[in-house]
């Protein structure tokens, strides 16, 4: 509706990869020309805490008290490999705030999420990975802890998708 606007959008895991999954595709499919922040806490957050689709195999949650069963809940999804393969997907990315030094990356990410904006090619979609230390039932300082050991061995930090020199020419 606004092109020449910059337009971002700031998603949970239960909303983006659980409710709206259908939509993200056919968005990213579409190739809008928007910036999706997508954040993995791996819980629906604002409603207190129930299995996402990113939930960790062993990981407790008010849906899954046990901890999350392969067999009844198949893997997490990893989303960003998921979407990266769609040609409407210009730049994916997969970052943390767990150390002031992630969150310095992240910052440089959705700079370069809103630069490539310009070039109206595709989504640009930055996957944090983000700690939620009142649903996890840990403090701060070991939800952090545990985005280091658990979270980013099955999620790997880094560019998922990156644009070719090509496709960046014109930007300066
Ligand atoms: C279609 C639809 N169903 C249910 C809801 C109710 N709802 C609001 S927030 C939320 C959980 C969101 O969790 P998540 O996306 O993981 O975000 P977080 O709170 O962890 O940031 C739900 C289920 C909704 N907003 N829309």
């Amino acid at each position: 509706m606004l092109p020449e606007k910059y337009v971002f959008t700031y998603q949970g895991d239960g909303d983006l990869a659980a409710i709206g999954t259908a939509e993200t595709i056919h968005c990213i499919n579409r190739g809008e020309n928007i910036m999706i922040i997508f954040i993995n806490n791996a819980v629906y957050g604002m409603t207190s805490g129930q299995m996402a689709p990113t939930t960790l195999i062993g990981m407790k949650s008010t849906t899954s008290p046990y901890g999350r069963d392969e067999g009844f809940s198949g893997m997490p999804i990893k989303v960003s490999e998921l979407i990266a393969p769609l040609k409407g997907a210009f730049y994916v990315t997969r970052q943390s705030v767990h150390t002031p030094n992630n969150v310095r990356k992240l910052k440089k990410a959705i700079t370069n999420g809103f630069n490539y904006q310009k070039l109206k090619k595709g989504v640009t979609f930055i996957e944090v990975i983000s700690n939620c230390p009142s649903n996890w039932k840990l403090t701060p300082v070991k939800s952090n802890e545990f985005i280091e050991k658990e979270m980013i061995p099955y999620y790997p930090l880094g560019d998922i998708k990156l644009p070719s020199k090509e496709d960046l020419n014109g930007l300066k």
